[in-house]
C-alpha cells in the first residue's frame, strides 16, 4: 500500500494540542479507539474528503450523519450563501423557522408543535426537562450503550448489578444526578419493565434511540419499542424518541414512520441542520404548551433556529425525495451486499449490521442485540482493519462503536471500490 504522506496534519494536530484537549473540538475526532494521528481535513466535496497532505478518501463519516447528500451539495451551499447575504442571525422570528417547521410535520406528525435549538444534545436535555416537568416525576430511564448528548442526566452508565440506579460515566456528574437516571439494556423489554416494576410512579421518560447508532448500529426487535410504547402508557412515563441520527435518514418519517411506533417527544439534529449547527425537540401539542413563553419548563437559546442553519436544513430536506430514498436504499443495499461478501472471502469472524444507510462492521460472531454482544467484539482488530482502510482511502468512523454512513453522493463504483479496499483490511486482520 503506498504509505499515505501525513507530515502536514501530523503538524497541524501537534499546535491544535496546544490549544485543545486532544486537539479536537470532539472526543471521538482524537481517534483513541484506532490509534495515530487523525487526518487534518481540508476540503469534502460529494462523497470525497481530502486532507492537508492532499490525501483523498472516500468519505464514510459525514461529519457523523448531517451529511446525507454528500460534501458541499451545490444546492445547500447556495442556500446558506443567499441567507447570509441577508445577514446571520438576528435573535428575532423569521418565517424560515415556520417554513422548516412545516417540512418536519410534514414528515413527522408527531411533532405537532416543536422547538429549533443548536444540537441534538440540546434536544435531549430539554427533552428530558419537559417530561420531568410535565409529569413532574423525577426519573429517566435510557438504555446502556445509547447515547443522547453530554447533558449531565445523561452520562450515566448502568449502575453495578444490584444497584438499579445509575453511576456517572463522567468526571463532574454527580451521584446525585446520576441516581436519577435508570439504565437498562436496550432490546431487553424484561431490563425495562423490571425498573417500572421498582420505579414506575417515580419515572417521567424512557429516553431511546429507536435503531441504536452509538454502540454501533443495532436494530431494535420487532417488540422492542412497541413494548416500550406500551410500558410507558401503562405507568403514565413520556416515550422520547432519539432520533439524531435516525431522523429523515432511515425513512423520511425517521424511525417512527419505519418501526409505526408514536413517541410522545422526538429529538432531531444532524440531517435537520444540513450540515449546519441546528437540533429540535417536538411532539405532542400539549406538552410543547409546557414550554416557555406559554408554560412552566423554561428553555432558550441565542443562536436557536439560525437562518444560515434553517435554509441548509431546507434545502437537504426538499432533496430527500421518495426516489432519493430509493436510491440510498439501493447504494447501501449494495454497500451491505459487497462488504457481506468480503467478510466471507476473507474467512474473518465478522458480522455486518446494516439498517438502510447506517452500517457497523463487528468483529465478532452475530447477531448483535445489545450491548453485551457489542462488548464481545474485537476492538483489537478493528483498530487494524480502520487503519488498513484509512491507508487505503476509506474513511470509516474511527470508533468501533460508531456507525457508518453512506450517503446519496456515494456512486456505485465508489461503493465497489470502498468494499473491495475494506475487503484487503479485513484480510490483514482476520
Ligand atoms: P450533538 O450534541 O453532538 O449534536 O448530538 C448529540 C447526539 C444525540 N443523540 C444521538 C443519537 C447522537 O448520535 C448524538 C451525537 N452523535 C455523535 C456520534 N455518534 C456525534 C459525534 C461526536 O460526538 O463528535
Amino acid at each position: 500500500m503506498p504509505k499515505r504522506r501525513t507530515s502536514k496534519s501530523l503538524a497541524a494536530h501537534r499546535e491544535a494540542l496546544e490549544y485543545f484537549p486532544g486537539g479536537v473540538n470532539s472526543p471521538v475526532r482524537a481517534f483513541g479507539r484506532v490509534g495515530g494521528n487523525p487526518p487534518f481535513l481540508a476540503r469534502g466535496k460529494g462523497a470525497v474528503v481530502w486532507d492537508l497532505d492532499g490525501n483523498s478518501y472516500l468519505d464514510f463519516v459525514g461529519s457523523w450523519g448531517p451529511l446525507i447528500l454528500g460534501h458541499a451539495h451545490p444546492k445547500v451551499i447556495r442556500a446558506i450563501e443567499s441567507a447570509a447575504r441577508k445577514g446571520t442571525t438576528f435573535g428575532a422570528p423569521t418565517t424560515a423557522e415556520t417554513a422548516l417547521a412545516r417540512e418536519i410535520r410534514r414528515r413527522m406528525p408527531s411533532l405537532e408543535r416543536m422547538r429549533f435549538v443548536s444540537s441534538g444534545t440540546e434536544a435531549a436535555m430539554s427533552a428530558l426537562r419537559l417530561a420531568r416537568g410535565t409529569t413532574g416525576r423525577p426519573k429517566i430511564l435510557k438504555f446502556e450503550g445509547c447515547y443522547h448528548g453530554h447533558a449531565d442526566s445523561l452520562l450515566v452508565k448502568a449502575g453495578s448489578g444490584a444497584l438499579t440506579f445509575g453511576a456517572p460515566d463522567s468526571a463532574g456528574v454527580l451521584e446525585d444526578v446520576a441516581r436519577q437516571t435508570l439504565v437498562a439494556q436496550y432490546n431487553d423489554l424484561e431490563s425495562a419493565a423490571g425498573l417500572f416494576a421498582r420505579h414506575g410512579r417515580e419515572i417521567a421518560c424512557v429516553l431511546v434511540e429507536p435503531i441504536a447508532g452509538n454502540m454501533g448500529v443495532v436494530a431494535p426487535l420487532p417488540e422492542f419499542l412497541p413494548g416500550l410504547r406500551a410500558l410507558c402508557d401503562r405507568n403514565g412515563a413520556l416515550l422520547i424518541f432519539d432520533e439524531v441520527i435516525t431522523g429523515f435518514r432511515v425513512h423520511p418519517g425517521g424511525a417512527q414512520a419505519l418501526y409505526g411506533v408514536r413517541p410522545d417527544l422526538t429529538c432531531l439534529g444532524k440531517i435537520v441542520g444540513g450540515g449546519l449547527p441546528l437540533g429540535v425537540y417536538g411532539g405532542r401539542a400539549d406538552l410543547l404548551a409546557q414550554i416557555s413563553p406559554e408554560g412552566p419548563v423554561y428553555q432558550a437559546g441565542t443562536l436557536s433556529g439560525n437562518p444560515l442553519a434553517v435554509a441548509a436544513g431546507l434545502a437537504v430536506l426538499k432533496e430527500l425525495t421518495p426516489a432519493a430514498y430509493k436510491k440510498l436504499e439501493r447504494l447501501s443495499r449494495k454497500f451491505g451486499e459487497a462488504l457481506r461478501g468480503e467478510i466471507e472471502d476473507s474467512g474473518a469472524e465478522a458480522t455486518l449490521v446494516r439498517v438502510g444507510s447506517l452500517l457497523t462492521l463487528y468483529f465478532s460472531r452475530g447477531p448483535i442485540r445489545g450491548f453485551a454482544d457489542v462488548m464481545r467484539s474485537d476492538a483489537g482488530r478493528f483498530k487494524r482493519f480502520f487503519q488498513g482502510a484509512l491507508s487505503r482511502g476509506v474513511y470509516l468512523a474511527p470508533s468501533p462503536y460508531e456507525a457508518c454512513f453512506v450517503s446519496l453522493a456515494h456512486g456505485e463504483a465508489q461503493i465497489e471500490k470502498a468494499a473491495k479496499a475494506m475487503g484487503e483490511a479485513l484480510r490483514e486482520v482476520r
